[in-house]
C-alpha cells in the first residue's frame, strides 16, 4: 500500500480528502500536514505533522520518516486573498510547488497531485464551454501562479518522468470546512447565511455564472485521476473539470424552494472583476474520455444537502 502525504490538510479540500484517502489506503498510511491544526477527525484518525511547506528540510524529514510514496500538495493562497498580498501569494503558491517538485525528483517519489483552477483562464478566453486547449491570459496573481504551475508540472513530467497529475477545479462547495478566500466562496457562504439569518448579501452580481462542483464529486474525481493507469492520460498539464454552472440568482431560487422567505441582496466588490475574467462553463470531455470523470450532484441535490448538513452542524 502506498504511503501518502497531504500538504494543506486543514483546508476546504484537504480536510475531506484526507478522510477519504484514509478509508482507501488505511489510517496510518495517510499523513496529514498543515501550518495549522486540522479538524478533529483528521487529527485523531491518523498521523498529523505541523509543516510549513516552504521549509525544505522539515518536508524532507517528514517524507523520509513516513517513507512517503505520493504527495497531494494543496497548500496555496486563493484568488481573493492573493489580490491583497500578491507577492506573498506568488511565493507561497510557486515556491511551494518548486520545493515539492524538486523533492519528488531527488527522492524519486511515485506520484504527485497538485491542483490547478479555472483561474488559469482570463478575459480573452472563450467563456462558454471553455475548451481544454484555448487562449490563457489570466490577469490575477492566483491565475498566473496556477498557469505557471501547470507549465512546470508538465515540464517535470517531460524532463524527469515525474508522474504528476492535476485538475483545474471549478469553485468547490462544501459544509465541513469554510472556504479559504476565493472568488467562488459566495456559493458556500450563502448556505451558512441562509441557515443563520435567512438572508445573504452577495459580493458578486446576480447573473454571474461560474462553474462549481460539490465536494464529494471533487474528491471522487481527484482519487479517480490519481488511481487511473498512467497510460490513460493524454495530457500532463491539468484537466478541465466542469461540474455545474450557475449564478447567485440560481442558488438563491434553489434555497427559496426550502426557505421561501430567504432574501438575497447584491453588493459586488473587487471579486466581481475576477469572476468576469473566468469561464461561465467548461468543456471537460477530455477528462471524461481519458479517466472516466463523472459527477453525481446537480444544483438541486447539492443545495438540499448543503442546507440539511449546515442546519445539523449549527444546531
Ligand atoms: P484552503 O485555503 O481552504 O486550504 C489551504 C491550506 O493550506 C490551509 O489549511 C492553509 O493553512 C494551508 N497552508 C497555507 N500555507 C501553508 C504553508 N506555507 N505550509 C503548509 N500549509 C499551508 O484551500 P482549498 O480550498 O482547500 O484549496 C486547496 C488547493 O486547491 C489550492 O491549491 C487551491 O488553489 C486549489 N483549488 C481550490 C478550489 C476551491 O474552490 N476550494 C478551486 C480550485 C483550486
Ligand atoms: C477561488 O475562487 O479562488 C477558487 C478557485 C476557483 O480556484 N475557488
Amino acid at each position: 500500500m502506498d504511503r501518502i502525504l497531504v500538504i494543506g490538510s486543514s483546508g476546504q479540500i484537504g480536510s475531506e480528502l484526507v478522510m477519504e484517502l484514509r478509508k482507501n489506503y488505511g489510517n496510518n498510511n495517510v499523513v496529514a500536514s498543515d501550518i495549522k491544526p486540522s479538524p478533529q477527525d483528521v487529527m485523531e484518525s491518523g498521523p498529523f505533522e505541523t509543516l510549513d511547506v516552504l521549509d525544505v528540510h522539515q518536508l524532507h524529514s517528514i517524507v523520509c520518516k513516513y517513507k512517503i510514496d505520493q504527495i497531494y500538495h494543496l497548500a496555496a493562497i486563493l484568488s481573493g486573498k492573493a489580490e491583497s498580498e500578491p507577492l506573498k501569494a506568488w511565493n507561497i503558491n510557486m515556491d511551494s510547488l518548486m520545493v515539492v517538485l524538486e523533492l519528488a525528483r531527488t527522492l524519486k517519489l511515485k506520484k504527485l497531485f497538485w491542483p490547478s483552477s479555472i483561474a488559469v483562464f482570463g478575459p480573452t478566453t472563450p467563456r462558454h464551454n471553455t475548451p481544454q486547449h484555448t487562449i490563457m491570459e489570466p490577469n490575477t496573481v492566483y491565475g498566473i501562479s496556477k498557469l505557471a504551475g501547470e507549465r512546470w508540472i508538465e515540464y517535470y513530467y517531460n524532463k524527469y518522468g515525474i508522474d504528476i497529475r492535476s485538475i483545474r477545479y471549478p469553485g468547490l462547495i462544501s459544509y465541513k470546512t469554510e472556504a479559504g478566500g476565493g472568488t467562488t466562496d459566495y456559493a458556500v457562504e450563502i448556505f451558512y447565511e441562509a441557515i443563520k439569518q435567512n438572508a445573504y448579501e452577495c459580493f458578486l452580481k446576480e447573473d454571474t455564472a461560474l462553474p462549481m462542483m460539490f465536494m464529494p464529486d471533487a474528491i471522487k474525481a481527484t482519487i479517480d485521476l490519481m488511481e487511473t493507469d498512467a497510460a490513460n492520460l493524454s495530457l500532463r498539464s491539468s484537466y478541465n473539470v466542469a461540474g455545474i454552472s450557475f449564478t447567485p440568482n440560481d442558488v438563491a431560487s434553489e434555497i427559496q424552494k426550502h426557505q421561501p422567505d430567504f432574501s438575497i441582496s447584491y453588493k459586488p466588490d473587487f471579486r466581481q472583476a475576477i469572476a468576469n475574467s473566468w469561464p461561465k462553463s467548461i468543456d471537460d470531455s477530455v477528462a471524461r474520455k481519458d479517466w472516466g470523470l463523472t459527477n453525481e450532484f446537480d444544483l438541486e441535490a447539492m443545495s438540499a444537502k448543503m442546507l440539511s448538513e449546515i442546519k445539523a452542524k449549527l444546531g
